[in-house]
């Protein structure tokens, strides 16, 4: 039995990674991984995404998605989809930083106010450079979250509130409550839950929407408005199934990627809003802004992020200082 099992395991997977070539008529069918809920946008946009492509290639393409980490998980994405396990696989750059140093620089502290600003501004600054981290994958698209904002079990009001309280976040986020003086605690949105259930954390730092699509606000009575730093996506495809398409397919995918990013932006920003106004009626949530004197003050401390970002950029022999100086001439051809 043990055996039967086992060569079955085995020609499964070599299914997965050899690709069979469809008999003429049947359309091309590729497996999608993503890592949090269906209904989370990340999941959202996939769905998007599976649609459109099934649409204009007329049904020669089919895709079946995996939300929920069903088939690869946060950690796993980038290596499973490189490996085949998936054909096509999103990723939070955040969970792996040393990873994506370049296109990572989107999580510093620049400013970005809205989604599409950050999605467009991480598109055209990962076509400008191709950096070598993305080299063993064909990357679909990019986007990017609105701003993080503190999520909280407690009124967090100054920088003496946050003191010491364990607050969830990832990569360039974390290094911000790092900086703000909050017990960060790194780990995927996929285990923020869990976590908050638990008492393992007493809020996150991410982007609002959270609030409504995880039902954080049942535990999360406190919005600390703090817009500083989003977390950037790549949709990447295993470089064989991608070289194996057919071009009016290939082109088809291409021609989407900038779409996409843009469309998933404008759907994160209107979800954003959707969140709060679903919070505050039904769980009573508190937005707390802070006075423009304070978050100042909270703004000025995030300075050694990005000085460390350039020396770890120029270590890796990076042409750092110009890279930034271009995604800063991004951010701001993109503020509306
Ligand atoms: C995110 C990740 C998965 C589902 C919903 C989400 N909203 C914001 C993020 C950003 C992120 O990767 C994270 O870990 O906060």
């Amino acid at each position: 039995m043990k055996k039967i099992l086992a060569a079955l395991a085995i020609f499964a997977m070599l299914m997965a990674i050899w690709q069979v070539p469809p008999a003429k008529g049947e359309p091309i069918k590729l497996t999608y991984a993503n890592f949090p809920p269906a209904n989370t946008f990340p999941s959202v946009q996939m769905e998007r995404w599976k649609q459109e492509v099934e649409k204009r290639t007329n049904g020669k393409v089919s895709i079946q998605t995996f939300p929920g980490g069903t088939l690869l998980d946060a950690k796993n994405m980038m290596d499973g989809v490189i490996s085949g396990q998936a054909n096509i696989g999103c990723l939070s750059m955040a969970y792996q930083p040393g990873r994506f140093i370049v296109t990572n620089a989107l999580s510093l502290p620049l400013n970005i106010k809205t989604a599409v600003q950050g999605s467009l501004a991480l598109w055209d600054f990962y076509n400008k450079y191709k950096p070598k981290e993305f080299e063993q994958v064909k990357v679909l698209t990019m986007f990017s979250t609105a701003p993080s904002n503190i999520m909280s079990t407690i009124p967090i009001k100054s920088l003496d509130d946050i003191k010491g309280v364990p607050l969830r976040a990832s990569g360039g986020a974390g290094d911000i409550l790092k900086l703000w003086g909050a017990n960060m605690v790194g780990m995927p949105m996929s285990d923020t839950p869990e976590a908050l259930q638990k008492g393992v954390v007493k809020g996150l730092f991410t982007s609002l929407e959270v609030l409504m699509d995880f039902k954080f606000a049942e535990l999360c009575k406190y919005a600390t408005i703090t817009d500083a730093g989003v977390y950037p996506f790549a949709v990447v495809m295993n470089m064989d199934t991608w070289n194996k398409l057919p071009d009016d397919v290939k082109k088809v995918m291409d021609d989407l990627g900038r779409e996409q990013a843009e469309w998933t932006g404008k759907y994160m920003d209107e979800h954003v809003i959707k969140s709060l106004e679903w919070s505050k009626k039904n769980h009573g949530l508190q937005v707390i802004t802070l006075p423009p004197e304070e978050l100042k003050k909270w703004h000025d401390l995030l300075e050694p992020i990005t000085k460390k970002w350039i020396e770890d950029a120029k270590a890796k022999g990076l042409p750092a200082e110009q890279m930034l100086a271009d995604l800063k001439e991004l951010v701001k051809k993109y503020a509306k």
